[in-house]
């Protein structure tokens, strides 16, 4: 194991200072934690560099909607990502925010330099504008069509469909994200970076670049297709100003990368160390004399493989050596959705109940392989720590510990088997090599059989019968568990570290195993050394704990269904509490497009995944149990309480018309549907959206990428008339 003596930076994504943590997130840093961990543990210089990106449109808006400066904002969440990382273990070296002066000046820099080089030019576009708010719409306060793949996206990336990032002006159809009315574009001066220009670099870069291969092939990918100029600059108050450019700041996804090398230089200030040596280091014979590791999202890998090498190589600066992407999460099998309340928070859900954050670390790098969709669910969260934590590791350190302890008092006189000590060498290494790339999932599994092979050692030497027969022989066996036992600490150091610290503590072993190289794992303890006070390390994870953890996840589901308007507040029905659309209006409202309000994406996804899933067959009997009748919609309404959803008054024929609650307004404006002749089933047991009475609904298609359509007669027919 002979450590690479290159110096290595490695960051992780910044969260955006706008909204709390969650498992998502720590999909991305608990890893990243780990690697850095096993690199130090290699005798490795790592220097971990995160924090928070405050610029953008994710943040202003989020500030707008809450009432608060976009700087009050950042502050709130800032801290509370600071406090969360502290309490997952999740230790960085240096965690600002891109609104730091440091990001400032150096973001002013790389641009100008990029200006300076020539690979800036200004030209005129069409930005989408909003007539009603009177203001430009940049990024996310415009929604729109996208113009690749024609899903619903928001202006600044394809985010439920092709995932390409949107330049402004390109988005189909623009409408303003805050009052949801029409957007025009409107021409006006804005800045751009010679992406093309960058064309030949990124092929044979991309050659070079190491990490996932949902990052790297994504991006060659990319590259080969061929690269758009790319818009830096925006029109906001909020942000880096653009060098030059009165009234527009830089982009946030170009600030934001750029943190990266500021907070290496805020981390330098303080370690009274250089920033240079990782992020101007020249050339060796290898290529450069730094190792650059960005642990990122899935969905952000065109900025960090695309757009940032190319512009620290714009601006002489070195470059990432690895790009290692996240899969998705998963919440109890549901696409994870704030707005659907599929989601677990790190702080309220999970530590302030008062699980230990080992366990989610161990969870989320022993579920399954980085690049994979990870499923969470409390229910596995509770078989995976009960059946492996507790009955495999956990096991072995209490009983080996307790033993020595009661019988021995101290470590026991021995030593080492070679046999055992090869196990531990073999285990270490391929631990290593599974993280080399970036196999979370091998590295906690190879950890966990060995603790699986040091249990079995301990059951058949049989050292409760063996002390009382031989106690010097039975000190021998004891010995070799206690040696496994200090190497299992030190191998499952980075992904447990608290606990595995307390481990070592009963070792009777000084200092912290955080700084203990893997080298040492081989070191086995020393006989006759005193020994810490045996405890239990990890507990069972009961099933009341884990129900009533359910509990709190269903109730959040129901409350978004409640506030999206699905179901009533009154409702709390256990097929609605645990996340099925309540029957009435239910499947059939998500077939025919009535369920509301959930973000048009998310809804389009779900969508997708209905597709594939056929019902069960019915008869025609049950088909005619919904009578369906032609209808002339007289007048629409917004409800106030929803962002969602129309009161609908429909004339079907009958004295008096119906009012039926529509989830209809993403896509239609209300005076565009007044006069319409839709189909409507009449027979729909009534039911409340939002306060709301509803008598019936009206059906529509919707082809799963979000685009919807009201089903509508070919010919005029009179209100009334039946659909058979
Ligand atoms: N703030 C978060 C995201 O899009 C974004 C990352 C910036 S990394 C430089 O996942
Ligand atoms: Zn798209």
């Amino acid at each position: 194991m002979k450590p690479d003596t290159k110096p290595m930076i490695v960051t992780c994504g910044l969260p955006y200072a706008n909204g709390m943590a969650h498992l998502g997130h720590m999909r991305t840093y608990v890893p990243a934690d780990i690697y850095v961990r096993s690199q130090r543990k290699q005798g490795r210089e790592v220097v971990f560099i995160c924090g928070s990106d405050t610029h953008g449109t994710p943040v202003v808006v989020n500030a707008e909607k809450e009432g608060v400066t976009p700087a009050e904002l950042v502050s709130v969440y800032h801290d509370h990502f600071l406090g969360i990382f502290g309490r997952m273990g999740v230790r960085f070296d240096a965690f600002g925010t891109t609104d730091d002066i440091e990001n400032h000046d150096r973001t002013t820099d790389i641009v100008q330099k990029l200006i300076d080089g020539g690979f800036v030019y200004s030209k005129n576009i069409d930005i989408a504008y909003c007539p009603r708010c009177d203001r430009f719409l940049p990024d996310r306060y415009v929604e729109g069509v996208c113009p690749h793949c024609g899903v619903i996206a928001r202006g600044d990336e394809c985010d439920q469909g092709c995932k390409k990032p949107l330049y402004p002006g390109e988005i189909i159809n623009p409408s303003c994200a805050v009052c949801k009315g029409p957007a025009e574009y409107r021409s006006q001066e804005h800045y751009f970076f010679k992406l093309s220009e960058f064309e030949g670099f990124l092929k044979d870069y991309l050659e070079t670049l190491r990490g996932t291969d949902n990052a790297v092939n994504y991006a060659k990918g990319w590259v080969t297709q061929g690269l758009q100029d790319w818009c830096i600059s925006r029109n906001m108050d909020w942000g880096v100003k653009f060098p030059g450019a009165e009234g527009l700041v830089v982009y946030v996804w170009v600030d934001a990368p750029i943190g990266y090398v500021s907070f290496t230089e805020e981390w330098a200030k303080t370690a009274g160390d250089s920033w240079e040596k990782f992020w101007k280091a020249p050339a060796g014979e290898n290529g450069q004399e730094s190792e650059i590791v960005h642990f990122i999202g899935g969905d952000i890998v065109y900025h960090h493989c695309i757009f940032w090498p190319a512009m620290l190589k714009g601006a002489g600066y070195s470059l990432p050596t690895d790009v290692v992407a996240s899969g998705m999460v998963k919440i109890e099998d549901k696409k994870f959705s704030k707005s659907r309340g599929y989601v677990v928070w790190v702080g309220e859900d999970y530590l302030d109940q008062g699980f230990h954050p080992d366990l989610l670390r161990y969870y989320l790098a022993g579920y399954t392989s980085h690049t994979k969709e990870l499923n969470f669910s409390w229910e596995m969260l509770q078989e995976k720590i009960n059946s492996e934590l507790v009955a495999v590791l956990g096991n072995l350190f209490y009983r080996s510990l307790l033993f020595a302890s009661k019988n021995f008092g101290e470590i026991p006189k021995g030593t080492a088997e070679p046999a055992i000590l090869e196990r531990i060498k073999t285990a270490t290494a391929d631990s290593v090599k599974a993280l080399s790339e970036y196999e979370f999932k091998k590295y906690t599994d190879t950890v966990m059989e060995l603790a699986s092979f040091a249990n079995t050692y301990f059951q058949s030497h049989e050292p409760w019968a063996l002390i009382k027969t031989d106690k010097e022989k039975c000190g021998e066996v004891v010995y070799n568990c206690l040696s496994l036992v200090k190497a299992l600490a030190v191998l499952f150091e980075p992904v447990a570290p608290g606990k595995m610290q307390e481990a070592w503590e009963q070792l009777g072993l000084s200092g912290k195993v955080a700084d203990t190289l893997y080298e040492d794992a081989l070191v086995p303890p020393v006989p006759g050394s005193a020994l810490g006070k045996p405890e239990i390390l990890f507990t069972k994870l009961e099933d009341d704990r884990i129900a009533a953890m359910d509990e709190i996840a269903k109730k959040r589901v129901h409350l978004a269904m409640t506030e999206a308007g699905l179901i009533t507040g009154e409702e709390t029905r256990a097929g609605a509490v645990s996340g099925d659309i309540k029957n009435n209006g239910g499947k059939s409202a998500q077939k025919s497009c009535c369920a509301a309000g959930e973000k048009r994406g998310e809804k389009s996804m779900e969508n997708e995944e209905q597709k594939a899933e056929l019902l069960p067959e019915i008869s025609i009997d049950d088909f005619f149990k919904a009578q369906i009748k032609v209808g002339k919609i007289l007048s629409v309404e917004t409800i106030e309480k929803s962002t969602k959803l129309y009161k609908i008054m429909v004339d079907v024929g009958e004295e008096a018309p119906r009012q039926i609650v529509s989830g209809i307004r993403a896509y239609y404006e209300a005076d565009a549907l007044v006069g319409k002749t839709v189909c409507v089933i009449v027979n729909l047991k009534p039911a409340k959206l939002c306060g709301v009475q509803s008598q019936g609904m009206i059906l529509a298609a919707d082809d799963g990428s979000g685009k919807v359509s009201l089903l509508m007669p070919d010919q005029e027919l009179g209100p009334g008339s039946n659909i058979c």
